[in-house]
């Protein structure tokens, strides 16, 4: 049923993303970069956003959810009708990584988040222009994506910064949603 009505949505050109992550990984940074707005300016999400762009004439409605520990119950709230799910990595973060997996691997198995099934998911190695930054397999092997069986996914590395990759990601949703057209 919920693919049905995905597909709907998609033929309507319109998608949910779901953007998720740690808190600090540069969620709200990328969406301002992503709307051309000022970056320097960005305080804690401490509800959600959502912002709709328009890419390849689709309307892409990206919800910023915060991430903070005592917010994250609450995620599963945003889950219903998700079409891409973009999960945030800060690449300089070494210390909260396996934090991160588990959050990641908790969303995805979770029974709650069956809602997810059909989603496809974009894990976008942010802050990659800090030299510091963990690299693409670095962040591959510690998240364990390679297990994902239940998902369509991809990484790539990113900056919210520089804007390196940002309009790539979207392409890949986009051009994702697209394929599934013909899948289901
Ligand atoms: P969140 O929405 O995921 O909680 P924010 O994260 O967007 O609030 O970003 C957290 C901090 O990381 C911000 O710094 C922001 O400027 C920084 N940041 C976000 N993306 C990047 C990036 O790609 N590269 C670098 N170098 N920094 C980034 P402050 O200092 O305001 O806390």
């Amino acid at each position: 049923m919920l693919s049905i009505l995905r597909k709907a949505r998609l033929k309507d050109k319109e998608m949910r993303i779901l953007m998720l992550g740690l808190d600090n990984a540069g969620k709200t940074t990328i969406v301002k970069k992503i709307m051309n707005e000022d970056v320097n300016s960005v305080s804690p999400t401490l509800g959600f956003i959502i912002k709709t762009i328009e890419y390849e004439g689709y309307k892409l409605n990206i919800w910023d959810v915060g991430g903070q520990k005592t917010l994250r119950t609450y995620w599963k709230n945003y889950f219903e009708k998700t079409d891409t799910l973009i999960w945030v990595v800060d690449a300089t973060d070494r210390e909260r990584i396996d934090d991160c997996r588990k959050e990641l691997m908790g969303l995805l198995l979770e029974e709650a988040t069956q809602r997810l099934t059909g989603a496809s998911l974009l894990v976008f190695k942010n802050k990659s222009d800090v030299p510091s930054a963990m690299s693409d397999d670095d962040v591959r092997e510690a998240l364990q994506l390679d297990s994902i069986r239940t998902h369509r996914w991809t990484i790539m590395a990113c900056s919210a910064i520089t804007g390196q990759n940002l309009q790539e990601g979207l392409q890949w949703v986009v051009q994702d949603a697209k394929d599934r057209l013909f899948l289901f």
